[in-house]
């Protein structure tokens, strides 16, 4: 049995992931918080900014599944340490540790720029909606030059949204799953064919935004589609911000909820030179 780290286990996609592939891999669980044992998974506080602790936790295993990071749009600050930093250092300390294959879930945020009116592909180029968009674009990035230059396994998903059912009109397009996402993984783990691939994380949906083909070809067979809760999800759905509703991101497209750290700075000289 394969030894998986996952890290960002705590979170909700961790969660989820950690209940589907119990008792398929020997799985050890890293998040920055405490969180509680699933089955017979060993777990471990770490911080992934932290090259000591990156490369502790990727010590030993054959495959890292990094989940770790922070999830939305939010502050530069807190974006850069979480998963340019952090990304970086789960790579790193990957190659340093001789593990070869990561499975990288990157987010349909890195190409959230996209309009609802075009399917793409893989091979379009990135359109990012967001900074938390742009630190995955970064992640794919890394991904590809550690596949290239250090020969590396890397399979990057644009994961839609997780969850038990999708939560409203966006996400019928763009859900996947735990089931279909488990699969997904374990294809990223498993199959020999991988050096460097992007895929997009849904599940069999009806409204799709994208041309899944490249994991179709890696044997990803979705059992789920969105369809199903399409006519729950729409009667209880209130109209959106129009650019909102025009972009594959929805809401990250507007999202602009960054403090100006220079603001009060301002403020206080104006004050003090009064
Ligand atoms: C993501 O990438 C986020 O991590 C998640 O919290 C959701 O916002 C999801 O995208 C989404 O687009 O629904």
């Amino acid at each position: 049995m394969k030894t998986i780290l996952i890290t960002g286990a705590a979170g909700d996609v961790g969660t989820h992931l950690r209940r589907e592939l119990a008792g398929r891999y020997r799985i050890r669980a890293s998040d920055r918080r405490s969180f509680p044992r699933i089955g017979e998974e060993s777990c471990m506080r770490a911080d992934i900014s932290r090259m000591t602790d990156a490369l502790r936790i990727t010590k030993g295993v054959d495959a890292v599944v990094h989940l770790g990071g922070y999830s939305v749009e939010g502050a530069w600050g807190a974006i850069l340490r979480a998963n340019i930093v952090g990304g970086y250092n789960v790579f790193e300390a990957a190659r340093r540790n001789g593990v070869r294959r990561i499975v990288f879930p990157s987010s349909n945020h890195a190409v959230g720029f996209y309009r609802r009116d075009q399917t793409i592909d893989h091979r379009v180029y990135p359109k990012p909606d967001s900074r938390y968009g742009v630190s995955k674009v970064f992640g794919e990035a890394l991904g590809s030059l550690y596949a290239d230059k250090y020969g590396m396994e890397v399979f990057c998903i644009r994961i839609g949204n997780v969850a038990p059912r999708p939560i409203d009109k966006r996400r019928l397009s763009i859900w996947i799953s735990p089931r279909d996402l488990a699969q997904l993984v374990t294809i990223g783990i498993e199959d020999p064919r991988i050096r460097f691939e992007v895929v997009y994380g849904v599940s069999r949906n009806a409204r799709s935004w994208y041309a899944n083909a490249n994991a179709f070809h890696l044997g990803y067979r979705p059992k789920d589609d969105a369809e199903v809760f399409a006519a729950e999800v729409l009667a209880r759905e209130g109209a959106g911000d129009s650019r909102a509703e025009a972009y594959q991101g929805g809401s990250f497209v507007v999202a602009e909820r960054i403090p100006n750290p220079a603001a009060p700075a301002r403020k206080r000289r104006r004050r003090r030179s009064r």
